[in-house]
């Protein structure tokens, strides 16, 4: 078993920063894979993230199994639902949707995925996931039945990421949304990681190096980028090692 958690703490604790690509099945081309993760293998990523908020069934198993044939870098789940989890990946973000108030997303799925890890080798990360407004609606909004938590209530965000902490969370996300137009603000990074003793992820809508090194100057100890190489995948050129 690859141990995903434990090496994320340990590059925290030497201040390394982390870059997860994440690839949404719905969205991607199979057949691209080799040269999009041969882009990915030459950039600073250090994790590749599997994931979306509507896939079809049986393709994360498919996307997964192909996209380790051209990489060592670990492979996380970031389901949007129980039919997303495949034990051929290497860790899964167990989700609890913190900021919303749906049960299904703070424990139904959970007892739903439980027949499908039994015996698992995946590293299974139980993170609080937060989603942020962004001033429109976003795929994880309308799938999951839940409103984000307003920008303007900092100590809201921050009570919520602690609690999550306190229920025994090993990773916070901020999440902003797919494609958001608007990012998590550093000022709500910074306040939600000075709270925080587990490390902190950030992500929805980073389309710069620039927006990214804010991030994680902000406070972000992961930073999850999808879209900006979905759309373009000159950013690859700028995030070389
Ligand atoms: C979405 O945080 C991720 O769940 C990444 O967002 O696709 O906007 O990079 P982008």
């Amino acid at each position: 078993m690859k141990q995903i958690y434990k090496n994320i703490v340990q590059s925290v604790s030497n201040g390394k920063k982390l870059l997860a690509v994440l690839i949404d099945p719905d969205k991607f081309q199979i057949e691209h894979t080799p040269a999009f993760i041969s882009k990915v293998n030459a950039s600073i990523a250090t994790h590749i993230f599997v994931g979306g908020s509507e896939v079809q069934e049986q393709l994360t198993d498919i996307l997964v199994n192909e996209i380790k044939k051209h990489t060592q870098l670990p492979i996380v789940l970031f389901p949007g639902d129980v039919t997303q989890i495949t034990n051929k990946a290497d860790g899964l973000l167990f989700l609890s949707l913190i900021s919303g108030r749906n049960p299904e997303y703070l424990i139904g799925k959970h007892i739903k995925a439980v027949s499908k890890l039994k015996g698992t080798q995946l590293d299974i990360i139980p993170t609080g996931y937060l989603l942020i407004e962004n001033g429109k609606e976003t795929a994880v909004q309308r799938v999951t039945q839940t409103q984000p938590m307003p920008k303007n209530n900092s100590e809201h965000i921050v009570n919520t990421a602690k609690a999550g902490e306190f229920l025994g969370m090993k990773l916070i996300y901020l999440e902003a949304g797919s494609g958001a137009c608007e990012l998590i603000s550093e000022s709500i990074i910074s306040k939600v990681k000075s709270e925080l003793n587990i490390p902190l992820i950030v992500g929805g809508g980073i389309r710069s190096k620039i927006q990214m090194n804010a991030a994680y100057q902000a406070g972000a100890d992961v930073v999850v980028i999808g879209t900006a190489f979905e759309e373009d995948e000159s950013f690859f050129d700028s995030l070389k090692k």
